[in-house]
């Protein structure tokens, strides 16, 4: 029942198709894409979030859902590039899902859930029930609870920030020699509004005992080796960053239910941190005595050396520390990389981010930065929101042109010309470039 059509597994835009995965591993297209187990009978049984996404994705409700074979891609969507509910991702790995998006489709202010990027290191769970899910507060607390997701909306005050996650590996494709990992370019960034709980005010109810230095997180997704295997991902925070109040355990992403691939139906939002911070899937929190050891914690994950290294040069994992907050940064969402454009003026915006801190200033160049020119920059919407900017261009006569941009922080730190390497391809911020045909 698959689209027999010949395509190459990449599309032109570097997307891979539905057809090309399921011509890979037809069972594991199924289960990614719709979340459809394929049984002995060869009947693949699509229901609940599954069967929903299939129905948004052909725009209509499917009355004979019950007799859907195994391995069906619906004819209205062969050779799309999607994965359901997303709209323009980039799949970077499939298995692991890895999924950046291209600069241009970041322009809103907010992003949409569509748009949001999904990094996943292990396996998500399937057939979520968000009325079944439970969170365990335990460790180093008065009062070790259990709490459903209601239990949540009930006892706590609900709030709705706009938060900027990134993973840390972003911008990781232009470090050469190369690191290993997804190839992230641009798009592993996006400013959605999460809807939740502060994650200080659990911990206040469970009363935080003295001697609590560290965060644990454990989600409910498994290790692509197996589920009996060692977790893909426990990260946790310094006890001050988890009692910040844009700390949140989010139930819902920009006021409707969290995207399956972003965490459904509870995660946690670490703003301002690395993206691996913000447990996807969460099922406990537990407090600690000392850092937390668990998953991509210790090593070289999500670790930097503490002194500037060149290209290539080996170093000793004793002088890596844990990566906290975000370094500034600025993305150029208009225009398109490419774009052509007619003479004269052209309004080029996009957003800047600066971990705990706020962004200062934006400047633009367009003659490969011998000057810069001040963009116009809004205030954040809340702590942690990215700011978005815009400025007025001139180009004096029709040819190539870049359009750069770098952002300084509150501090006065500013983004560099090129990245700092280090081995695992981690805290790339150096400037955003944007190539446009004038006239
Ligand atoms: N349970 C779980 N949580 C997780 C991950 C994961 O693999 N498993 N990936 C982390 C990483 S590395 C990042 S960058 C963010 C990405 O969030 P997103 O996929 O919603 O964009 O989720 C984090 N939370
Ligand atoms: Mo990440």
């Amino acid at each position: 029942m698959r689209n027999d059509t010949h395509e190459p597994t990449r599309g032109s835009a570097g997307t891979r198709t539905l057809t090309a995965l399921y011509r890979r591993d037809p069972d594991e297209a199924d289960r990614l894409l719709f979340g459809r187990r394929t049984c002995s009978d060869r009947r693949g049984f699509l229901r609940g979030a599954g069967l929903a996404a299939m129905a948004a994705l052909v725009g209509g409700t499917i009355p004979f859902h019950r007799t859907i074979p195994a391995h069906f891609i619906p004819v209205a969507l062969a050779g799309e590039s999607v994965i359901p509910g997303k709209d323009g991702l980039v799949v970077l790995n499939d298995r692991p899902l890895s999924a950046e998006t291209p600069a241009h489709l970041l322009d809103d202010a907010v992003t949409p859930t569509e748009r949001h990027f999904i990094r996943n290191n292990g396996i998500p769970p399937e057939a979520v029930d968000a009325g079944a899910w439970r969170l365990t507060v335990d460790g180093l607390v008065e009062r070790p609870m259990t709490l459903s997701i209601d239990q949540l909306r009930r006892r706590f005050d609900t709030v709705t920030r706009a938060l900027t996650l990134e993973c840390a590996g972003n911008g990781r494709a232009f470090f050469e020699p190369p690191a290993t990992g997804a190839q992230w370019t641009y798009g592993a960034v996006a400013c959605a509004e999460w809807t939740g709980v502060r994650l200080a005010d659990v911990l206040g109810a469970a009363g935080v005992k003295e001697g609590t230095v560290y965060t644990a997180h454990e989600g409910a997704d498994t290790h692509p080796s197996g589920p009996e295997a060692k977790r893909p991902l426990s990260r946790g925070v310094p006890i001050a960053k988890a009692m910040e109040p844009g700390t949140l355990i989010a139930f819902a992403q920009n006021g409707g239910p969290i995207h399956p691939m972003n965490g459904a139906p509870l995660r946690l939002v670490v703003p301002g941190w690395p993206g691996s911070c913000s447990q996807k899937w969460l099922t406990r929190l537990w407090l600690r005595d000392r850092v937390h050891d668990g998953a991509k914690m210790t090593g070289t994950s999500y670790r930097v050396p503490d002194r500037p290294l060149a290209p290539g040069e080996q170093a000793d994992e004793a002088d890596f520390v844990i990566i906290e907050a975000m370094p500034v940064k600025s993305l150029i969402t208009r225009p398109a990389s490419g774009a052509r454009v007619g003479a004269g003026r052209l309004e080029a915006r996009g957003h800047a981010w600066a971990g705990d801190r706020t962004v200062r200033a934006v400047e633009v160049s367009v003659d490969f930065g011998t000057t810069w020119t001040p963009a116009a920059l809004d205030a954040p919407e809340n702590p942690h929101a990215w700011q978005n900017w815009r400025a007025a261009l001139a180009f004096p006569a029709a040819g190539y042109y870049e359009i750069w941009a770098r952002a300084t922080d509150s501090r006065g730190a500013r983004q560099p010309d090129t990245l700092a390497w280090n081995p695992k391809g981690y805290l790339n911020n150096a400037i955003h470039r944007v190539a446009v045909s004038v006239g």
